[in-house]
C-alpha cells in the first residue's frame, strides 16, 4: 500500500486495468507517466514492420502483440497519447486487450515486470487533479459519473465534470475577494476608502454573497439523493398490502404475498428507478403486537428500517374501515414531514375516505391498486415531487451532489452570516476580513485549492481501481 505522501509522486510510471474486472469482450491496460511509452515498447512487438512506438505520432493506435521473452500474451491494440493532451496530462498508453480474467492480468503483469508501479485507486484521475487538467469538484464527478444509478445522476455527474459547478464556485469566490480587497483597503486607508465601500454597499455585497451560497445549498438535498439514492421504506398493518406494493413498484415478482396477515418477516430491500431517482425500496413485516419471536423480531427491523429512511410510505388498507392499530401509524406520520400515506386496495370499494384522516395528511394521500396497477404513477409523482420539492428536476441548474460540498457551502455561509452581522452592528472591517477569509478557504475546499492532503487521500480513496 502505498503511503499517502507517495501517493502524490507523479514522476514514476503507474499502470492498472481500467475496465471492470468480469468477463468482456476487451480490456484496457493503462498507463501513465513519462516512462509509457519505454515500458510499453518493451513488451510490445508491432503486426507490421518495424516502429517503435516512441516515433509515432500522438493519438494514434497500433496493432501488434504483447510478448513475454518468446511467449506472445496477447493480440493487442496499443493507443499512444502523449502529453499533454491526455487524462492525466502525462504520457499516457492504453493497451487495448481481451478481457476476461485472464488476459488482461497478464498484460499488467508484464508492464509491471518492464517498470511500471501498480495505480492506487484512483491514482490516474489524481495526477489529472495535481496537474491542473481538472478541479476536485470535476475529478469527485469522475466517481460519481461511474457509480451513478440513473441518467438523472449520471446528467449531474457529466455537468459537474463539465465544470459547472467549478463555475458557479469560481464565481463566487471571485466575488468574495473583490470585496476582501476592498474591506482591506478600507483597513489601510480608512478615510480615503469611505467613499469606496459605504456600510450600505458593504451589507449589500456581503448579503448577495451569501445568496449565492444560498442557491447552491438549495438544491443539495435533491442533489445528494441523487448521489446517494433515496432510502423509501413501506411500513403498516399486516396485509394491507405492502408486499403487493412492493412487487408493483419493482414490476416483478420479488416478494411472497398472501392473503394471510404476518407473511413478511424480514426486510426486503430492491433498488428501482422512480423518474431518474434511484430509490432503495424496503418492504417490512406488518406493523402489530405479536407473540411469536420470528415476527417480534420482523417488527423490530421494520420500525429501524423506516427510522432510518429518507421516506416512509405508509400503507392503508382503503378496502377497510378505518381501523385502531392505523391511528398511530398515522399519528407519527402526521408528525412527520417524510411519510406518505397511500391508501391501498382502491380497485375494492373505498370503506377510509380522505376525512377520516388527520387533516395535515388528507392532501398529501394517494389512493392506488397494488393489484392492478391503478394509481402507482401517482405515487411515483408523489415520491418525484417530494425528493424536488418544487425546484424542476432539470439538471441544466448546478445541483450540489456531494455531502463534502455542501458542509463547505455551510461553512461559508456560516462565515458570510457573521460578517453580516458585524456589518450591521458597525464591528471593525478586521473582524469582517477575518471572516471573508475564512469563507474563502471553505469554498476553495470545494475546488481543491484549500483541501487539506487526508482529505484528499479519502476523496481518491473511495475511486475505483484503474480510474
Ligand atoms: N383487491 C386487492 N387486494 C390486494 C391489493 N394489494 C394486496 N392485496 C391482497 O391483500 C393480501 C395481502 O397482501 P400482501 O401484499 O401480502 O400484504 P402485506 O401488507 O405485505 O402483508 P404482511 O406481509 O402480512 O404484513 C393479499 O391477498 C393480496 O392479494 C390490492 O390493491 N387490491
Ligand atoms: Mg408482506
Amino acid at each position: 500500500m502505498t503511503s499517502a505522501g507517495d501517493f502524490l509522486a507523479i514522476d514514476d510510471t503507474i499502470a492498472a486495468i481500467s475496465t471492470s474486472l468480469g468477463r468482456g469482450g476487451i480490456a484496457i491496460v493503462r498507463l501513465s507517466g513519462a516512462e509509457a511509452l519505454a515500458i510499453v515498447e518493451g513488451v510490445f512487438r508491432p503486426a507490421h514492420g518495424n516502429r517503435d512506438l516512441a516515433s509515432l505520432p500522438t493519438h494514434t493506435l497500433v496493432y501488434g502483440h504483447i510478448v513475454d521473452g518468446g511467449e506472445v500474451l496477447d493480440e493487442v491494440l496499443v493507443t499512444v497519447m502523449r502529453a499533454p493532451r491526455t487524462y492525466t496530462r502525462q504520457d499516457v498508453v492504453e493497451i487495448n486487450c481481451h478481457g476476461g480474467a485472464v488476459a488482461a492480468r497478464r498484460v499488467l503483469d508484464a508492464v509491471l515486470r518492464a517498470g511500471a508501479r501498480l495505480a492506487e485507486p484512483g491514482e490516474f484521475t489524481r495526477r489529472a487533479f495535481v496537474l491542473g487538467r481538472i478541479d476536485l469538484a470535476q475529478a469527485e464527478a469522475v466517481a460519481d459519473l461511474v457509480s451513478a444509478r440513473t441518467e438523472v445522476a449520471a446528467a449531474a455527474a457529466m455537468s459537474q465534470l463539465a465544470g459547472h459547478l467549478s463555475a458557479r464556485v469560481d464565481r463566487l469566490r471571485a466575488d468574495l475577494i473583490d470585496l476582501l480587497a476592498c474591506v482591506e483597503a478600507a483597513i489601510d486607508f480608512s478615510a480615503d476608502c469611505l467613499d469606496l465601500l459605504s456600510p450600505a454597499d458593504l451589507a449589500a455585497r456581503l448579503a448577495s454573497l451569501a445568496e449565492g451560497v444560498d442557491s447552491l445549498l438549495a438544491r443539495s438535498r435533491a442533489g445528494a439523493v441523487l448521489r446517494e439514492g433515496l432510502r423509501v421504506t413501506i411500513v403498516g398493518r399486516p396485509n394491507v398490502g405492502k408486499s403487493s406494493l412492493m412487487n408493483a413498484l419493482l414490476g416483478h415478482n420479488r416478494v411472497i404475498v398472501t392473503a394471510m396477515p404476518g407473511t413478511t418477516r424480514d426486510v426486503v430491500e430492491e433498488t428501482i428507478d422512480v423518474r431518474g431517482i434511484p430509490v432503495l425500496l424496503a418492504d417490512t413485516a406488518g406493523l402489530r403486537d405479536v407473540d411469536t419471536e420470528a415476527e417480534r423480531l420482523g417488527v423490530e427491523m421494520a420500525r429501524r428500517r423506516a427510522a432510518g429512511s429518507d421516506l416512509v410510505l405508509l400503507v392503508i388498507d382503503g378496502s377497510e374501515p378505518p381501523h385502531h392499530d392505523d391511528e398511530p401509524l398515522l399519528a407519527d406520520a402526521a408528525a412527520s414531514a417524510r411519510t406518505l400515506v397511500v391508501l391501498n386496495k382502491a380497485d375494492l370499494p373505498l370503506a377510509v375516505l380522505r376525512h377520516d384522516l388527520p387533516t395535515c395528511l388528507r392532501d398529501e394521500v394517494v389512493a392506488l391498486s397494488a393489484k392492478t396497477g391503478a394509481g402507482l404513477e401517482d405515487l411515483e409523482t408523489a415520491i418525484e415531487a417530494w425528493v424536488w420539492q418544487g425546484n424542476s428536476a432539470s439538471c441544466e441548474e448546478v445541483l450540489v451532489t456531494n455531502i463534502r460540498h455542501r458542509q463547505a457551502l455551510e461553512e461559508a455561509r456560516a462565515f458570510l452570516c457573521t460578517a453580516c452581522q458585524a456589518a450591521d452592528v458597525g464591528v471593525s472591517e478586521e473582524f469582517i476580513a477575518h471572516h471573508l477569509h475564512a469563507a474563502r478557504r471553505a469554498l476553495g475546499l470545494i475546488v481543491g485549492e484549500t483541501t487539506p492532503e487526508d482529505i484528499l487521500d479519502a476523496v481518491f480513496a473511495r475511486f475505483c481501481l484503474g480510474k
